[in-house]
């Protein structure tokens, strides 16, 4: 029953905070701050003890570093907020969650901005868009301290079109106090409780690792066969010996007999791609190699498409 009482007093000051939060548009405690992508408060950390926290959690957010080319195959990009070094020693809950203005936030089938991680199974958890149109708020109570490490929320951003190597989104978790509703990380026992107001006061002081999107130089796609073209034995060199060897293919293949190859040495054996291993495709091998020989440095393909 204890319990019960307990959880139903978190529950109506989580949706206290979940009001003000939605409600209190320019309420801002004392010591207002700005983070890169909005506005938050400095945590008051007088009268603890941070130092001798008996439990000390890490939150972070996803880095990701996206080559360009993939950002814009796929433009939507999942983050996780992670809670480390807090295993079941925590219950309730409330982080504000702000992502950088050119980015929108892709709402889950749910309608909701973000989604459960299996860090949070065991909590009752709730989602709200926040104030601005760049942040959401996300929450959790329990009757016991079920929070565990791990990902308790995924959320996915999308970027815009105008994208280019060197962008960078951050994406972060606030501290706010909006009008005494001030965001949490609690254990069961709750405010008063030392174990716990260490706890919370050195996570939102200490140990948040923002997250961001970095767009970074394209990754060029190497394709395996053309990377191996002509270059039978894998030596990464195309010579007279990769030359008999298709010749020996070809005459292997001709009498109906095996050629020993690969499928995949059977692809870098069609130098020309024209589907089949024959002697023009020796001829050609060999004529790369004696075009290499002499200062050549285009690649094989390049050699048969400029005649070279
Ligand atoms: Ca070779
Ligand atoms: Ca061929």
């Amino acid at each position: 029953m204890k319990s019960m009482r307990f959880l139903a007093t978190t529950i109506a000051a989580v949706m206290t905070a979940v009001m003000a939060s939605t409600m209190m548009v320019n309420a801002f405690a004392a010591g207002p701050g700005m983070g890169t992508t909005g506005e938050c408060n400095e945590y008051d950390i007088s009268g603890i003890d941070l130092e001798n926290a008996a439990v000390k959690p890490t939150l972070s957010l996803s880095r990701i570093e996206l080559p360009l080319n993939e950002a814009r195959e796929n433009n939507i990009v999942t983050i996780e907020l992670t809670v480390s070094g807090a295993n079941e020693q925590y219950a309730s809950t409330g982080l504000h969650i702000s992502y950088d203005e050119r980015l929108d936030i892709v709402m889950n089938k749910k309608n909701k901005c973000a989604t459960l991680g299996p860090a949070g199974e065991y909590l009752m958890t709730g989602v709200r868009k926040g104030l601005y149109p760049n942040d959401f708020f996300v929450y959790s109570a329990a009757e016991g301290n079920f929070g565990c490490d791990g990902v308790l929320w995924t959320f996915q951003l999308q970027l815009p079109e105008n994208i280019e190597v060197g962008d960078k989104f951050p994406v972060e978790i606030l501290y706010r106090n909006e009008n005494g509703n001030n965001d949490s990380f609690k254990n069961i026992e709750g405010q008063g409780n030392e174990i716990c107001d260490q706890m919370e006061a050195w996570v939102f002081t200490n140990s948040i690792e923002q997250g961001y999107i970095e767009i970074t130089e394209p990754v060029v796609q190497e394709d395996p066969i053309e990377a191996h073209l002509g270059d039978i034995d894998g030596d990464n060199k195309i010579n007279a010996s990769d030359a008999t060897r298709i010749l020996g293919a070809f005459s292997a293949l001709s009498t109906g007999g095996d050629t020993g190859f690969t499928e995949e040495q059977l692809a870098w054996a069609d130098v020309n791609k024209d589907k089949k291993v024959d002697a023009k495709d020796a001829t050609v091998a060999l004529g790369y190699y004696g075009y290499t020989s002499t200062g050549g440095t285009a690649t094989i393909s390049e050699f048969i498409a400029q005649g070279l």
